[in-house]
């Protein structure tokens, strides 16, 4: 069975070093019931665990008094985690610069403006994975054994070889390099505008899984002259990251991932879309925190794999926002809930002071999948508890009437407009196999080359069921419209056989309702949600987005970058393309 399943890509020498590590576990999960392995998540009490300090690594560092370049090295290590008091230690894969220091999410790196950081990530992980992999889609396999990896850091305005291209992959050691590996270390230049990123794993065919296991953690650009007069939140204690992701646990504590396909003869692992169970708050479920009755910062950031969060406070307390995936808006937006798809960034701040009640709960709605799957259970509605303190205090931290205002920008200073397909397959049975974008493969040749220091109009149609959040690595996009695509299944029906927008004469479909972009989705963005059966119209910027300066790198160098769909069991099965920058 496992030999029928998993020969289909491999050779016979492949074929014996994989049974043992993937073959097996798929063939593992049809003999004896995972789900009598579970860990019923019910069990455990909410909020009995202290919401986690990340620990924070400088990117930089003061010389006599002046900011240098810092040059850090950063490990992936195996290694156990709690992420409950009552659910054993968890087997993960952790980022940190020991063994015993590395944490899940991995360390916060706090880089500033202007002062490069250099990042040796080094891979220390074990021959075989915690989780199971699925070999017939994953392009990075390591002939000599051991766990590709390689670190791409979401929302970096940097050099192609630093940019964690999915196919530079390498193994412990650097023993086995993918095809575009370049260097050992990574350079992020900070020359962008201040904001919030997330480093994590991208290793082609494995990001799901990678990150699945604990690969990923947050990364702050601070850029103080611009950011110390707005008197936002600051400070260890009321500016803190919130990194949040869901999981499901075998009784031993370790991490559950189902380790069959939906359509097993194609696929012996992959599933369309990884939901768990327990909603982890840096690294703890269901974690909670004593707020002082002031203003604190929290970045938001969502790295599931495929759930989406709507979130809100049970006792009616709001957020004003003030930036989103990695920029400041120009103003700060109230609302009473924020959705976030997988690896959007939300940055909110929130008053306590108002809060009418004793505690309250941050919880969530959104049905998973989004927008038209289950809708959530009692265990992932919840998402972390804030008890707040009685004593009222001065609180000496503002939200400013105008933010960062970021040079105008509209479809006039557009140079041309590409269509983006998303289309997905589907096997005999109607079980999703594979998606794609453009009707291509990722290893498919490039076919968009945008030129540096331009901006274009992209039109991405979203052609299936799903809310695809597109990620866009460089360049940074507004939101122009989304618009409802009418005779939905004409259209697509001519795209199936055509794959051509233009031919297909996508004007005449592209004329149903629009939906209104939310206030606080206006500003610039690296990563949105692209509604089914609508054309979504954004304008992509390959430049600095605070400047006029061009790219203080080459951004034309190979392997150029990429855009994919972040809900990673997609991007992980070719919903993912690459693009190059020309001069
Ligand atoms: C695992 O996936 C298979 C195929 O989709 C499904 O039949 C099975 O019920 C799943 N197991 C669990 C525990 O969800
Ligand atoms: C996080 O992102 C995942 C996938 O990218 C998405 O499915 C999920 O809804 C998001 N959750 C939140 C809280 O934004
Ligand atoms: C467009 O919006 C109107 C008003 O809300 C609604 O009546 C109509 O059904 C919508 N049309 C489509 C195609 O959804
Ligand atoms: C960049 O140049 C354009 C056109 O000259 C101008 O409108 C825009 O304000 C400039 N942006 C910055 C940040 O200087
Ligand atoms: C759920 C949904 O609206 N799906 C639509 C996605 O787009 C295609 C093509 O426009 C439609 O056929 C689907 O109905
Ligand atoms: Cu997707």
């Amino acid at each position: 069975m496992e030999f029928v399943l998993c020969s289909k890509t491999m050779t016979r020498v492949m074929l014996l070093l994989l049974v043992t590590m993937t073959c097996l576990v798929a063939g593992d999960a049809g003999s004896t019931k995972p789900e009598e392995r579970l860990f019923n998540v019910e069990k455990l009490e909410m909020f009995v665990d202290e919401l986690p300090h990340i620990p924070t690594l400088r990117g930089f560092h003061f010389v006599n008094g002046f900011l240098k370049p810092k040059s850090l090295q950063i490990g992936m290590f195996f290694k156990k985690w709690k992420f409950h008091r009552d659910l054993p230690a968890t087997p993960v894969f952790a980022y940190g610069i020991s063994k015993r220091k590395a944490s899940v999410p991995g360390p916060t790196i706090e880089a500033v403006y202007g002062v490069d950081t250099y990042v040796t990530w080094r891979n220390h992980l074990p021959s075989s994975h915690i989780l199971p992999w699925d070999s017939t889609i994953s392009p990075a396999i390591a002939k000599r054994g051991g766990i590709p990896t390689v670190v791409h850091l979401h929302g970096g305005i940097h050099e192609p070889t630093s940019d964690g291209n999915s196919d530079s992959w390498f193994t412990s050691g650097f023993k086995e390099t993918g095809t575009k590996w370049t260097k050992t270390t990574s350079h992020y230049v900070n020359k962008q505008h201040p904001g919030n990123m997330w480093y994590h794993d991208h290793a082609a065919g494995l990001t799901r899984v990678n990150i699945l296991a604990g690969l990923l953690g947050a990364y702050i650009l601070r850029h103080s002259s611009v950011e110390s007069p707005l008197r936002l939140p600051t400070g260890r204690e009321f500016d803190r990251p919130l990194v949040v992701f869901d999981r499901s646990f075998r009784r031993d504590g370790s991490i559950y991932m189902n380790a069959t396909g939906n359509n097993p003869s194609i696929h012996p692992q992959w599933q369309p879309e990884y939901f768990g169970d327990a909603i982890i708050v840096n690294g703890k479920a269901w974690p909670r925190l004593t707020v002082r009755r002031r203003k604190y910062r929290f970045r938001i950031i969502n790295a599931s794999n495929a759930r989406f969060f709507r979130f809100f406070f049970s006792n009616g307390l709001g957020f004003i926002v003030v930036g989103s995936d990695s920029a400041y808006l120009a103003k700060p937006v109230s609302t009473k809930s924020v959705l976030l798809a997988p690896s959007e960034i939300v940055d909110v701040v929130v008053d306590f002071s108002k809060s009418t009640s004793k505690t309250a709960i941050l919880s969530n709605d959104a049905p998973y999948p989004y927008p038209s799957g289950d809708p959530v259970t009692e265990e992932n509605s919840k998402v972390m508890k804030f008890k707040v303190k009685d004593e009222s205090e001065a609180d000496t931290s503002t939200v400013p009437k105008k933010l960062i205002q970021y040079p105008f920008a509209d479809v006039s200073t557009s140079v041309r407009t590409r269509y983006i397909a998303m289309y997905e397959y589907v096997s005999s049975a109607d079980e999703p196999t594979h998606l794609y974008i453009n009707g291509l493969p990722y290893d498919a040749p490039v076919t968009e080359t945008p030129k540096i220091g331009t901006s274009e109009v992209w039109e991405v149609i979203n052609l299936t069921e799903d809310n695809h959040p597109l990620h866009i690595h460089l360049g940074l996009f507004k939101v122009l419209e989304q618009t409802a695509l009418v005779e939905s299944e004409k259209f697509t029906d001519c795209m199936t056989e055509k794959n051509n927008a233009v031919k297909c004469q996508i004007s005449k479909y592209a004329r149903g309702n629009k939906t209104v972009v939310t206030a606080h989705e206006r500003g610039w963005k690296n990563v949105f949600k692209m509604m089914p059966g609508h054309v979504t119209k954004i304008l992509v910027r390959f430049s600095y987005i605070h400047s006029n300066e061009s790219y203080s790198f080459d951004a034309s160098q190979k392997p150029g970058y990429v855009y994919h769909c972040h809900i990673l069991d997609h991007e992980d099965n070719m919903m993912m393309r690459p693009f190059e920058m020309v001069k």
